[in-house]
């Protein structure tokens, strides 16, 4: 089976209750990108990537559409195989990763579809048809985020992601502390993200500071550097996150112990593909991960969902979606759902979802 079309769709996804804010962002709305895969034999597989704005990673919605225009041309004709288009896409565009990702997620539900299977089914088999979601806070007011923890550990939500980061560290300091006032007890698990908004003073001290509080630290300052500084001074286990852009950082993050788990974006390593290789890592060093990415519909929602149905269980720190902060979605049916903290696995062929394309208008290209 060989791809015969390629279309790209823009389509804009506005924060319900918006801004989402984080140590170095504020958004009000996303600008995603859609991909629709027409094989040779009729069918059709979906894909998406949908930075969550220009500045929390190096990505943006308008480099995605560049990129997937710069390569559409080279792909026409190439096998819908996983392993093979990613050497073509190499091959065509150096790097780039959350670009290729559509193509590689639509690639895996047309494949899936041509087998008659999941798409978890395809990268290795569930573990589970219910897989355990967090929610993640924007940067907010101490009472209000401990107001919010009671609010999603009642709704059933198994972790919870505090955002910190971009203001005085005494307020973030605050923040856990009312958060763990809430929580301790429960068996809620936490984690603090800085979004890489602390300098690595600001991490020591709230290591330092919060000896009692049992979170991890996800991606606190900016550079790998600065982890590599904090790793030895801190008591509490560091996760990295936007650092991890490709498996190379992976794969030398987990080989010299400089991490204790990542927060794992699907769009940023490159796709489904990627993430087989970045699951099954940190399965060799029974590595806690997530299985998330930075934002996106439907299409994105599956694809975390499946890979994360694929993880050992123990060592899934939960699939995170932007459905929450969004109205509708693509697909009226069978969107994808958390309920008591957790999501369904969808069971039809590929994704298991069907995109209602007329949301997304006219394609901004075609090929
Ligand atoms: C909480 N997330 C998964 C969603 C936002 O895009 C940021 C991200 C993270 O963990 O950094
Ligand atoms: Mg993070």
């Amino acid at each position: 089976m060989k791809i015969a079309e390629i279309h790209v769709y823009q389509h804009d996804l506005p924060v319900k209750d918006g801004p989402y804010t984080m140590a170095k962002a504020q958004v009000w709305a996303l600008d995603t990108t859609l991909v629709k895969l027409v094989s040779d034999t009729g069918l059709v597989g979906w894909g998406e990537t949908c930075p969550v704005g220009p500045t929390y990673a190096e990505s943006h919605a308008g480099g995605a559409r560049a990129a997937l225009v710069q390569m559409a041309p080279g792909l026409i004709g190439t096998e819908v195989a996983p392993l093979t288009l990613h050497r073509t896409m190499d091959g065509l565009l150096n790097g780039h990763n959350y670009a290729k990702a559509a193509i590689d997620i639509a690639a895996h539900d047309l494949l899936g579809k041509h087998l008659g299977v999941s798409v978890s089914e395809l990268i290795g088999g569930a573990s589970t048809n219910r897989v355990p979601s967090y929610y993640a806070t924007g940067v907010g007011a101490p009472d209000e985020i401990a107001r919010l923890a009671r609010e999603k550990m009642a709704e059933g939500y198994p972790r919870l992601q505090i955002k910190v980061g971009g203001r005085p560290v005494e307020i973030d300091i605050e923040v856990i502390r009312k958060v763990w006032e809430v929580v301790q007890g429960s068996g809620m698990r936490l984690a603090v993200d800085g979004n890489r908004g602390w300098t690595t003073r600001d991490a020591l001290r709230v290591s330092r500071e919060c000896p009692d509080v049992p979170f991890i630290m996800e991606q606190p300052c900016n550079t790998i550097e600065d982890l590599q500084k904090i790793r030895p001074q801190i008591t509490h286990g560091l996760y990295m996150d936007e650092s991890s852009t490709s498996l190379d950082t992976v794969i030398t993050a987990a080989g010299t112990g400089l991490v204790d788990g990542f927060g794992m974006k699907v769009t940023r390593i490159g796709g489904l593909h990627p993430m087989r290789a970045f699951r099954d890592i940190c399965e060799a060093r029974n590595l806690p991960h997530t299985c998330d990415d930075s934002w996106g519909g439907d299409i994105i929602a599956a694809a975390c969902t499946h890979i994360g149905a694929t993880v050992r269980p123990d060592l899934l720190e939960g699939v995170w979606l932007a459905a929450p902060y969004i109205e509708g979605h693509y697909d009226p049916e069978i969107g994808i759902r958390i309920e008591g903290g957790h999501i369904s696995v969808p069971t039809g062929p590929g994704l298991g979802i069907i995109p209602d394309e007329t949301l997304f208008g006219a394609p901004v290209a075609e090929f």
